[in-house]
């Protein structure tokens, strides 16, 4: 009788807990609710055509963006869960201005802050175009017993004690690092657990995939042009010209470059000096993970996991995927220094 032979996202994250310094349980507890908070998402990302949750909220968030309902649900679906963890003392969200906190002893001796991007590329969750989840998990460094602070939110990636995403396309996966590798689980509905699919993933030194919006080229810094002309052109050595893929969904366009080989970039123009992308919820959790993954992540100057936050909902220029295809970037950027 041939039986099932998979390793859940509960089970791995039993077993890899001494993965985290003084470990107790509490982090294998965050991650659990944030994979129960993930699966009830994809609930309403499955059914979205079919039940009153797309379309907009009717207001407009921290960022000046439309306010998908899907995202609502999402931020709320994921907050309730860590609330319920009692391991999170506050949760930073791109659809809030403000650090979330609780009033109850529990959630005060929580050891953890998580900052997240509850439901990104949302313009694409009403056409069908997949989307995911972008989290970040730091120690708190304010004292246990007491509401999180700004200054728990401010630390540099380089502090992340742990990172990942749910992409919730043609599968949903999550995929996490905790400093120790990527891993990733495929969602099997069938029994409504994530399930251990990719196993220490590594991206490849070189990729033949570039994910840029190009429509904004004549706004672009010299060196990027530069080096989106380098993509473009005919050289059978170095197998150029590469393959431009833009979903318009960062953790959709990172998770196929993250498997073949490939870079994102969302550089800086004169309307957007830092970009579009956010550090704390966005840049830092993805840099982590390509890190891990032995790629690279900065922001034009410098490696994001070094940024020293100042402000919540900052943006900074953002360059990740493959370290030589990065190293190339740095290359053409710096001609112009
Ligand atoms: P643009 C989605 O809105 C998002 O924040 C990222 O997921 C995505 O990579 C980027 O913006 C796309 O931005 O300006 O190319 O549409």
């Amino acid at each position: 009788m041939q039986g099932y032979n998979v390793k859940t996202l509960t089970q791995f994250l039993i077993e890899r807990q001494a993965d985290i310094p003084y470990a107790t349980g509490e982090f294998t507890r965050l991650l659990y609710h944030v994979g129960v908070a993930a699966k009830l998402i994809n609930k309403k990302v499955n059914k979205a055509g079919l039940v009153d949750i797309l379309g907009e909220a009717g207001n407009v968030n921290v960022q000046g963006e439309d306010q998908k309902k899907l995202d609502l649900f999402s931020n709320w679906q994921l907050i309730q869960a860590l609330k319920n963890s009692r391991e999170c003392c506050g949760v930073a969200s791109e659809e809030d201005q403000e650090i979330i906190t609780w009033d109850d002893d529990l959630s005060k001796d929580g050891n953890y802050i998580f900052c997240m991007d509850p439901l990104d590329g949302s313009s694409n969750i009403d056409v069908n175009v997949s989307i995911g989840t972008i989290f970040s998990v730091y120690r708190r460094v304010s004292p246990r017993g007491e509401k999180a602070t700004m200054e728990d939110f401010l630390q540099p990636g380089n502090k992340q004690v742990a990172a990942g995403y749910v992409i919730y396309g043609s599968s949903t996966m999550l995929v996490y690092t905790t400093g120790r590798g990527v891993h990733g689980f495929t969602l099997d509905p069938s029994i409504g657990e994530f399930c251990l699919s990719n196993y220490s993933i590594n991206t490849p030194l070189d990729g033949g995939i570039y994910s840029i919006n190009e429509g904004n080229y004549s706004r672009f810094p010299q060196g990027v042009k530069d080096y989106i002309d380098y993509c473009k052109h005919d050289d059978k050595e170095t197998h150029r010209p590469y393959s431009a893929r833009y979903i318009g969904s960062l953790v959709s366009d990172f998770h196929r470059n993250l498997l073949k080989g490939g870079i994102f970039l969302y550089p800086p123009t004169a309307s957007a000096p830092k970009g579009k992308l956010r550090l704390i919820y966005e840049c830092n959790p993805i840099a982590f993970l390509a890190e891990q993954a032995g790629g690279r992540a900065f922001d034009g100057t410098q490696r994001i996991l070094d940024i020293k936050p100042e402000s919540l909902h900052q943006r900074v220029p953002f360059y990740v995927g493959s370290a030589n295809m990065v190293s190339k970037v740095e290359e053409c950027i710096k001609k112009y220094e």
